[in-house]
């Protein structure tokens, strides 16, 4: 489904096809070996997982350029050896593609790493009418359609209060549109855009306005948030 002319979500995904680029957000990779100190269980195969999902999307749609919209890896500190072995594990997997990471406020660490692959460090990529950023700051100059990732929207509904479903939103900031991605994380669902206090200078406090699209088998446009209420 296009959610604004020429960008289409596939997935957890923005796809610009005349520029053949794919933008993923917010991996937080490390995450669940975090939580595994902290002695919560979850499964191994998280890295697996991850890289099956990229797979289906990269098998759907020609990609010569994959952009990383910040937080590709979660910890800020120390770094166990497992969690390196993921990073490399997916930035090889990607290896054919042109890989571009936009640095987000956890990839503190995402330089070095990042180097030894031959992969680009940015604070932004700007790409015809678009900004593509991490959204933890507001720069000064944007472009008509802004791209960001941090927030890790995601919704509940009444009927199913403890099920939150991953979405994308799309509204105004100052002049420009802005579409705010989901996490590619696949163990946690996200902020609950209407309980959950909001994280990004760039959604403020009101998002009544906002559009939902929900990401399940397809993509379903759910209207605005306010309507959702
Ligand atoms: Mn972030």
């Amino acid at each position: 489904m296009e959610i604004e002319k020429g960008i289409e979500i596939i997935d957890l995904g923005l796809y610009l096809k005349k520029y053949e680029t794919l933008i993923i957000s917010d991996l937080h990779l490390g995450y669940e070996e975090l939580l595994k100190e902290e002695g919560y269980l979850f499964p191994l195969n998280q890295y697996k997982d991850l890289i099956e999902r990229l797979k289906k999307i990269i098998d759907k749609v020609k990609i010569e350029r994959i952009i990383i919209n910040g937080d590709l890896k979660h910890d800020f500190g120390s770094i166990l050896r497992s969690e390196w072995k993921g990073v490399l594990d997916i930035l090889d997997f990607l290896k054919d593609k042109e890989v571009i990471i936009i640095k987000g406020n956890h990839d503190k660490m995402i330089e070095p790493i990042a180097n030894k692959k031959g992969i680009k460090v940015v604070n932004r990529f700007d790409i015809d009418n678009i900004t593509i950023i991490h959204g933890d700051i507001i720069p000064i100059e944007l472009k008509e359609i802004v791209i960001i990732g941090h927030e890790h929207p995601a919704i509940s509904f009444k009927d199913k209060p403890y099920e939150k479903f991953k979405v994308f939103l799309k509204g105004k900031f100052g002049k420009s549109k802005l579409i705010v991605m989901p996490s590619f994380n696949l163990i946690f669902p996200g902020t609950d855009i209407r309980k959950d206090k909001l994280l990004s200078p760039f959604l403020g406090k009101d998002i009544s306005e906002f559009e939902v699209f929900i990401v399940e088998d397809k993509v379903y446009n759910f209207g605005k948030v306010k309507k959702n209420l």
